[in-house]
């Protein structure tokens, strides 16, 4: 298969430090994304369509769970690939990178990290293939930032469990096949429940009114009274730091993604800049233009080091969930303010869905927000700087 060309946003010449499968790996996905996503996205976006049908093909390709291991159907690829792949979706749009990540890093990493052995076989191959559809409650309409407030409760019924609370904001949430939920039990401990699309007392309802990330599917969970069998329960999801482990995954995969959505809109940026003449002249040649231009790149590659390095750290095995904070706060940061500059480089016709940046920096917006806000991130790495708690009383 011919090497695509380098991407003129690679400065410091980071595909030197790829392994070949590494690159196969990432130029397959981009020209997936660049025959099936870009040609559309913007009409999908505008209508509030998830393009569904991608997903066979995005099975097919090993995109889902691809860092999870190769006995359970998923790619097995190593934590490097996996973040290229996620940079490559999001460059596309990063509501088709957020079906991934919490198919992968949030539905089948818990099924694999916490669940039976029974779990396992029965969800993880039909995930990775893209035949079943996994979401993750967490969020509620009043514990977001703070998940430890929830309410969303799991009582004992004989052998089994009922389930009564709601969620909210959840990636995937109307389309899925079995949803992960989050839920306090009797004696005070949180714990993952797979509750099947279905199930009676189980609804969903998809929130229409977004302005962000309109080519995903967000829902809110009800569950009025479910019941389900004691074998849905993920046996060794104990505390909430399950659920927060599960977010420590999906926080690598954006810390990588959001670098895709940066570049998109910085060599969109650059072309129009190159070609659009204002006063006489391309605006390119205008010394405020170069000096923005020159901070995007500057940006982009700072943030592809972060993320390549944290790569390294989780393949070795040395990644703590604070150092996971410093790149998803940076990176989703950066890509948002690079977003919004190259809208603006592109004048009125950066407010179109013909253009890239306007989307882009909609949905980092929402990018910005989940997986942790800029914030809480803040006060993570905060708490871990000092050994002071300042997130509440
Ligand atoms: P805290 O005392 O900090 O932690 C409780 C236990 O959990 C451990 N822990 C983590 N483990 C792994 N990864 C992490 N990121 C972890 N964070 C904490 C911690 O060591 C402790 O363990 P142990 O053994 O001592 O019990 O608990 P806290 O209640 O003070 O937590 C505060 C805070 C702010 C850190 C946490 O709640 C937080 O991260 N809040 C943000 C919530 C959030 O990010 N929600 C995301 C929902 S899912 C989503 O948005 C999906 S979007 C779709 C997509 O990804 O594409
Ligand atoms: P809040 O927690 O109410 O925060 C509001 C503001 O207060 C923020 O600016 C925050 O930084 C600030 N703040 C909060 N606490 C403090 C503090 N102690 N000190 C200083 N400032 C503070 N959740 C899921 O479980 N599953 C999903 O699949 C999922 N998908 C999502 C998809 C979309 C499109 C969106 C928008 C959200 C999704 N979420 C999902 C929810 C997301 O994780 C939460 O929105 C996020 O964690 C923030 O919670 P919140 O919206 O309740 O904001």
């Amino acid at each position: 298969m011919k090497e695509l060309a380098a991407p003129p946003t690679d400065y410091y010449l980071l595909d030197d430090l790829l392994t070949d499968d590494e690159r196969m790996v990432r130029d397959t996905v981009r020209r997936f994304v660049e025959r099936e996503v870009l040609p559309h996205i913007g009409g999908w976006w505008l209508r509030g369509e998830f393009p569904r049908h991608l997903i066979p093909a995005l099975g097919s390709l090993g995109v889902l769970g691809a860092n999870l291991p190769a006995e359970y159907g998923a790619a097995g690829v190593n934590n490097i690939a996996y973040g290229l792949i996620l940079q490559e979706l999001e460059r596309g749009d990063s509501g088709i990178r957020s079906f991934a990540s919490v198919q992968g890093a949030l539905v089948m990493y818990p099924i694999h990290r916490f669940g039976s052995e029974a779990q396992r076989r029965r969800w993880l191959p039909a995930l990775a293939r893209g035949e079943a559809i996994g979401c993750f409650g967490l969020t509620e309409h009043t514990a977001g930032s703070d998940p430890g407030a929830m309410s969303t409760r799991a009582r004992r019924r004989g052998d089994g469990w009922e389930l009564s609370g709601t969620k909210m904001w959840i990636t995937n949430g109307s389309m899925a096949d079995v949803a992960l939920v989050w839920a306090r039990t009797d004696d005070d401990e949180i714990g993952g429940f797979l509750v099947e699309r279905g199930t009676p007392g189980f609804a969903a309802h998809e929130v229409k009114t977004k302005a962000s990330m309109r080519a995903s599917d967000t829902s809110e969970l009800v569950f009025d009274g479910v019941k389900i069998s004691d074998d849905a329960r993920l046996p060794e999801a104990k505390g909430l730091s399950a659920p927060l482990a599960c977010l420590t995954q999906a926080r690598y995969g954006i810390s990588w993604s959001a670098v895709g959505a940066a570049l998109a809109c910085f060599e969109e940026a650059l072309a129009y800049a190159r070609d659009r003449v204002a006063f006489g002249r391309p605006i390119a040649a205008t010394q405020i233009i170069q000096a923005r231009l020159v901070d995007m790149l500057t940006e982009i590659t700072k943030a592809q080091l972060l993320a390549y390095r944290l790569g390294q750290l989780k393949d070795q095995g040395k990644l703590r969930y604070t150092q996971v904070s410093l790149a998803k706060r940076n990176n989703v940061r950066a890509a948002l303010e690079i977003a919004r500059d190259a809208r603006s480089i592109l004048g009125a016709a950066g407010i179109t869905l013909e253009f890239h940046a306007m989307r882009h920096a909609a949905n980092l917006e929402t990018v910005d927000t989940y997986e942790g806000t800029y914030d809480i991130h803040t006060l993570i790495l905060g708490r871990d700087l000092t050994g002071f708690n300042a997130f509440g009383a």
